[in-house]
């Protein structure tokens, strides 16, 4: 078998996605997702001028060496771009695979290791009754993990809160210049344990609690977060502070119990090495499609899984279907799989692009046995929903500082 050819989609059914559909010579073909948010177009250039031409007449069941020729063989590696690059290569080359070998990925990986994928849903709200309605909400329908985020009273905006908007689809989807948010950290402590105290009086003490900081906080301020909600006892606390430093998460860990997670922006292991090594965090939130496919993924959480560290893949609605269905052939097999993160998928646009094999109920993800990833891409589909220009919002603090993500 050999590769004839590789094609690079971009389309926006509600926000844009960047498809790679690798075809043989022998009809099977892959899909893989390298969608990078705010940087689409980078990555598309990368695939069509840099990779794709290095590809053609290679055998595709070659997936280690293709992974090591496209990491090792050039002399700038990492990087988002290059990595979500690599990743959708890496994805379509096991759904060939797969499809060849007539296998779900996860029986090539090692087969199951667990009868379905746990979820934990997004409840945010504009206050924090808005935020425990639409928790109950996810509870009532079976979930057993619920993330909880609330605006944040004296700021105009917070992050991720949906406002009017009926979906994150409708939020992010659009928008052609980055708008500015504000982020206070005084106001954000005036709130954050109410949500906390009052989830556990309302929801209970048996169902998951997190919460995500999107990285807003010094490690110092983690810590005291930490502690703050230590008699809630969190599944997790996301992205407590950025660890570009990875040493820093020290800090955090010094003082408080509260389980962390970190990782939905790194491109490889070498981002967590430290962390994973050092036990400083509890999960690793690496995607698929930024951290270098599946292949990549293997390996962190294989390396993860001697530091007993759990992995709770990414899976935001910047991921397409394609990634998720790559997280669940993971998370079927990988002993130390954690929790899965679910934003659903509502979206009757995506849903006309893309067609997947798993189903939601009872705040559990399971699939079929259909061979490779059990994804499929319909390009007529596509070209009705062409890319626009989009951008998260950029953050700063009531001085005008910008601050971090
Ligand atoms: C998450 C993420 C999202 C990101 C999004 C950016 O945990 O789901 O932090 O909230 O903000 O992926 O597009
Ligand atoms: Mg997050």
């Amino acid at each position: 078998m050999k590769i004839s050819a590789i094609k690079v989609f971009v389309c926006n059914p509600g926000r844009n996605f960047v498809t790679v559909k690798v075809i043989t010579d022998e009809g099977i073909y892959g899909i893989g997702d390298a969608t990078l948010n705010g940087r689409e177009m980078a990555v598309v250039t990368c695939l069509e001028e840099h990779i794709i031409p290095c590809l053609i007449g290679r055998d595709p069941h070659a997936i280690e060496d293709i992974w090591q020729y496209l990491y090792r063989g050039v002399y700038w590696r990492k990087g988002p771009v290059n990595m979500a690059a690599i990743a959708a290569i890496d994805m379509a080359l096991w759904d060939i695979k797969g499809k060849a070998a007539n296998l779900p990925v996860y029986q090539l990986l090692g087969g199951k290791s667990r009868t379905g994928v746990t979820l934990y849903a997004h409840a945010s709200g504009s206050s924090i009754e808005d935020t425990l309605d639409k928790a109950e909400a996810l509870q009532q329908q079976g979930f057993k993990a619920i993330r909880l985020q609330s605006a944040i009273p004296g700021l105009n905006v917070t992050y991720g809160v949906l406002g009017d908007k009926k979906d994150y689809f409708e939020l992010q989807g659009n928008r052609p210049l980055p708008p500015e948010e504000t982020w206070s950290t005084q106001k954000y402590f005036s709130m954050i344990e109410d949500l906390f105290k009052r989830g556990r009086q309302r929801l209970g003490n048996h169902i998951h609690l997190l919460h995500d900081v999107h990285s807003r906080l010094t490690p110092i301020e983690a810590a005291r977060l930490g502690k703050l909600l230590e008699p809630y006892h969190l599944l997790f606390l996301e992205d407590a502070a950025i660890a570009e430093n990875q040493a820093s998460y020290e800090v955090i860990r010094q003082h408080t119990t509260v389980p962390l997670a970190i990782g939905e922006t790194y491109n490889s292991i070498w981002e967590c090495k430290d962390l994973i090594e050092n036990q400083l965090i509890d999960y690793i939130r690496t995607a698929a499609t930024h951290a270098g496919g599946i292949t990549a993924l293997r390996r962190i959480t294989d390396f993860a899984s001697i530091h007993n560290v759990k992995t709770a893949p990414h899976g935001a609605p910047d991921l397409s279907p394609v990634c998720f269905a790559a997280h669940m052939h993971i998370n079927i097999w990988a002993p130390n799989f954690g929790i899965q993160e679910f934003v659903g998928f509502g979206n009757d646009k995506l849903n006309d692009v893309f067609s997947h094999n798993f189903s939601v109920s009872n705040g559990m993800a399971t699939m079929t046995d259909a061979p490779g990833l059990g994804v499929d891409f319909d390009e007529e589909a596509a070209a009705k929903y062409p890319y626009k220009r989009s951008y998260l919002p950029v953050s700063r603090l009531e001085d005008g500082t910008a601050w971090h993500w």
